[in-house]
C-alpha cells in the first residue's frame, strides 16, 4: 500500500464506522414506521357513520321493513323539561309487534358533543308501547336518533328533529 491509499482506506473505514450507528438507527426508524402502518391500517377500514334518516311527522306510519311500521309521538309538545317519546310497532295488519328492541339518542345537532344521551333503551309498556323519557335542558334545535333492533341486528334506523 502507498501513504496515499492507506490514507484513503483508514478514510473509509473510519467513515464505514460512522455511518454504521446511522444507518443501522435508519433500518430500525424504517421498521417502527412500517409497524406502525400496519397497526393503523388495521384500524382505518373505519365504518361509515350510520344515517339517520328524518321521519314522517309524529302520528303518521313511518315504514320499517315490508311487513313492519312504527307510530311514534309524544305525551305533550315538547318543551323544557321532560318529555315522554312513545313508539309503536305494527305489523302490516295493525297487530302491535314488541319483538323489536329501540333504541333512543338525543341531543342538540348545533351543540355537538354537549347533550348527547347516548343510545337509550326504550322501555316496553305493558300496552305495548315503546317509551323513553326524553330531557329538554334548553330553548333550541333538538333531535331524537331512533334505532330498531331485531335479534340484535339493527332493522331501520331515523330521526326527529324539532325546536323548543
Ligand atoms: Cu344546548
Amino acid at each position: 500500500m502507498t501513504p496515499f491509499n492507506r490514507v484513503s482506506f483508514l478514510i473509509l473505514f473510519f467513515l464505514a464506522l460512522s455511518l454504521q450507528p446511522f444507518l443501522a438507527q435508519g433500518g430500525d426508524v424504517t421498521g417502527k414506521k412500517a409497524a406502525k402502518s400496519h397497526d393503523l391500517s388495521s384500524v382505518s377500514p373505519a365504518e361509515p357513520a350510520p344515517q339517520y334518516p328524518s321521519m314522517q311527522s309524529p302520528g303518521k306510519k313511518v315504514s320499517i321493513d315490508k311487513d313492519h311500521y312504527l307510530i311514534y309521538g309524544f305525551d305533550k309538545k315538547p318543551k323544557l323539561g321532560t318529555v315522554i317519546m312513545k313508539l309503536e310497532i305494527y305489523t302490516q295488519d295493525g297487530k302491535k309487534d314488541t319483538s323489536f328492541e329501540v333504541l333512543g339518542d338525543s341531543g342538540m345537532p348545533s351543540m355537538k358533543g354537549a347533550h348527547e344521551t347516548g343510545e337509550q333503551l326504550f322501555r316496553l309498556s305493558n300496552k305495548g308501547a315503546y317509551l323513553l323519557p326524553v330531557n329538554i335542558v334548553m330553548p333550541g334545535d333538538w333531535e331524537i336518533r331512533i334505532t330498531i333492533k331485531k335479534g340484535g341486528k339493527v332493522v331501520f334506523r331515523g330521526s326527529h328533529q324539532f325546536d323548543v
